[in-house]
């Protein structure tokens, strides 16, 4: 058949066009736990930074805190079809209803940051985070040898129910059961956040006064606002009371360095880039490790100032 010039070019066009429209931008929503802290503010700028630099169409959700805003946000991402789910779960259980919905949308699921206890496994390709228990570890190992193995602890939990509270307490209790001098008096919850910090400290020094020599909290935020408390009380943190930390966010590495946190066990919240990475290979049909851990280090006096100018977060 002989072609016409005009359909030739009409050809020529065609072919142009296909070749360059541009692959339609992969559609990935991230359910967010909210905006409790410095650690979860630099956790979503790293999300939303890295999938702008990768051209990823992000929907990202603010959970406010409530597990309920954050299955909303999962139903909602099913509905949009999105290509690939992420959660960053508040609390660790309640889960299974919505991810079965995500199962049977095809939808692959990413559990980042916080761990879920689930009843069945397959609801989700595979976790993304740090390893909690050995933070617990780590700030109970560290505080027996600054203190000799004795002293009056108090406990700041994190959120109730969240895999980093549990995690963080049962194995900073294990790291101290074997040095019997080291005792928690008492333990309650600020929630991660640093105004609940502040709070419960107010409330622990009323009620045990000069009897505490350590405070253990879950994240810097908390520290931070125990910090302000222990001030206020006319104490010197760092000194009069040990305080030991997790996250290592900017805050928390520059209260070390002044003394007023003795020691804080980083937690790396920068998962862009390996969540995306990892959502590529899921979606290309490759294997994935089912559990990624990221590498965590610790600051005391020793290495906290060198620290300081290149920390990312
Ligand atoms: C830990 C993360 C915790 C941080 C807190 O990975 O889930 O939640 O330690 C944050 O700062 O609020």
């Amino acid at each position: 058949m002989k072609l016409t010039p005009w359909f030739k070019s009409f050809l020529a066009f065609v072919s142009l066009a296909a070749a360059t429209v541009a692959p339609a931008a992969l559609k990935i929503g991230f359910a967010q736990t909210g905006a409790e802290s410095a650690w979860r503010t630099a956790n979503s700028d790293s999300m939303k930074a890295e999938a702008a630099k990768r051209g990823i169409d992000l929907k990202f959700s603010d959970g406010q805190g409530k597990q309920e805003n954050q299955i909303r946000a999962l139903r909602s991402f099913i509905a949009q079809k999105v290509d690939a789910v992420v959660l960053a779960p508040l609390v660790e259980t309640g889960w299974d209803p919505v991810l079965r919905d995500a199962k049977r949308a095809g939808i692959p699921v990413i559990i980042t940051d916080r761990s879920i206890v689930t009843t069945d496994e397959t609801l989700y390709a595979c976790f993304i985070g740090s390893d909690f228990f050995e933070e617990g570890r780590m700030a109970a190992e560290w505080l027996a040898k600054k203190t000799g193995g004795t002293g009056r602890i108090v406990e700041l939990q994190g959120t109730p129910g969240s895999a980093p509270a549990n995690e963080r307490r049962k194995a900073f209790a294990e790291g101290i059961a074997s040095h019997p001098g080291l005792k928690i008096i008492d333990s309650q919850s600020g929630d991660f956040r640093r105004a609940g910090g502040k709070e419960v400290m107010e409330a622990l020094l009323k009620k045990h006064g000069k009897s505490i020599e350590i405070v253990y909290a879950h994240n810097d935020d908390m520290a931070l606002g125990a910090i302000q408390a222990i001030e206020e009380a006319g104490l010197k943190p760092g000194t009069d009371i040990v305080i030991v930390s997790i996250d290592a966010v900017r805050e928390g590495v520059q209260a070390v360095v002044a003394g007023k946190i003795n020691c804080t066990v980083e937690c790396n919240p920068l998962f862009g880039p390996k969540v995306y990475d990892t959502v590529a290979k899921l979606l290309a049909g490759q294997k994935v490790e089912r559990k990624s851990f990221n590498k965590d280090e610790l600051f005391d006096a020793t290495n906290a100032g060198a620290a300081l100018p290149t920390r990312q977060y």
